[in-house]
């Protein structure tokens, strides 16, 4: 009896054991889905598709979706959560429509280029803001991926020196809070609008002008249907390449060594390519006509910077998170 029951015990644990060995990993067979709205061309897209897929062919089938074909931009952290996606292109102004605490990084000339984004991502001082939206919306953010300084770029050609030159100006912004109070710091009226809807908003005058990086400007052809660019540079853009902490949780430690390298090595290579067409687009958006010129620089600064300090979003800061991102050099 003892030895029979031994027996099976041990047949019991074998076949448990080769049913284990047999079981394909985690990683085989599985597909990421991601939704943006991001173009294909876009250099956060061409990172994923280039450098990113290909990196993790082994563990898992990366299957983007641009142009927000899956997800109406700002759906997608909610999806995540749901489990309905599993990865998306996020923004601190999506974080921040959850966790108010995110809208620190919201703010208007707070990052000073790309390196300090990257070196503040790496350094520790976002941490407790990254767990949180792990633990309260179940969303990892693996790497910081740079959109570029965001512009002032117009249908109209009245000349804008300061802020006060923007009164009246519709300008599109995103649709959530932290974005609409970022266009009216600038001065201006702003108007949500989903980026997919930017172009023919400029071209039928719903809109008077829209804020982005120059690369953006270019890859979605807003040049075509605007006069001018005000280089205000209010905002040093940042997103982050998310995935369901789920999923996540699901790959093995060296799957995650490979799909967090892979996220890495895409974001700096999609950050070379934006700051080298960064510093080339102003000569070709003056060869097509439009006026590119820098304003008040200062004017557009310390105005920007009081109203969020004074903004009631402030009031949900960390304490100190100001300074130590200052500090970060
Ligand atoms: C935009 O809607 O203007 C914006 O640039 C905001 C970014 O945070 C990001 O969502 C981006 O659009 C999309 O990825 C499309 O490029």
């Amino acid at each position: 009896m003892q030895g029979f029951l031994k027996r099976r015990t041990f047949i019991g644990a074998a076949l448990a054991g080769a049913a284990v060995l047999s079981a394909p990993a985690f990683g085989q067979g599985v597909t990421l889905r991601l939704s943006t709205p991001a173009t294909p061309t876009d250099q956060r897209s061409l990172a994923l598709t280039e450098v990113f897929a290909p990196a993790i062919k082994d563990i898992a089938k990366f299957e983007p979706h641009f142009n927000a074909t899956l997800f109406k931009q700002g759906t997608e952290l909610e999806a995540i959560a749901r489990g309905n996606l599993d990865m998306s292109i996020t923004s601190a102004q999506e974080l921040a429509t959850l966790i108010p605490a995110w809208s620190i990084f919201t703010a208007g000339y707070l990052l000073r280029d790309a390196d300090h984004q990257k070196k503040v991502f790496a350094s520790g001082v976002m941490d407790d803001l990254k767990k949180m939206a792990e633990d309260k919306l179940g969303v990892k953010l693996l790497t910081v991926m740079y959109l570029g300084r965001r512009q002032v770029n117009l249908r109209t050609d009245k000349e804008i020196k300061t802020p006060a030159d923007m009164e009246g100006v519709k300008l599109r912004m995103p649709g959530t809070e932290a974005w609409l109070f970022l266009g009216k710091a600038l001065g201006a009226n702003p108007t949500p609008m989903a980026f997919t809807e930017v172009y023919t908003g400029l071209q039928t005058g719903a809109i008077d002008g829209q804020d982005n990086p120059l690369p953006t400007n270019k890859d979605s052809k807003f040049y075509e249907v605007t006069k001018q660019i005000v280089l205000t540079s209010h905002l040093v853009d940042q997103n982050y390449l998310a995935i369901s902490k789920k999923v996540w949780d699901k790959f093995t430690p060296d799957q995650q060594k490979v799909l967090q390298k892979a996220a890495d090595d895409a974001a700096e290579s999609g950050r070379q390519k934006q700051l080298k067409l960064e510093a080339e687009l102003e000569q070709f958006f003056k060869e097509k006509g439009l006026k590119v010129y820098a304003p008040d620089l200062d004017a557009f600064r310390k105005k920007v910077q009081a109203d969020y300090l004074a903004s009631k979003f402030a009031k949900d800061w960390p304490a100190g998170l100001v300074d130590k991102i200052n500090a970060v050099k």
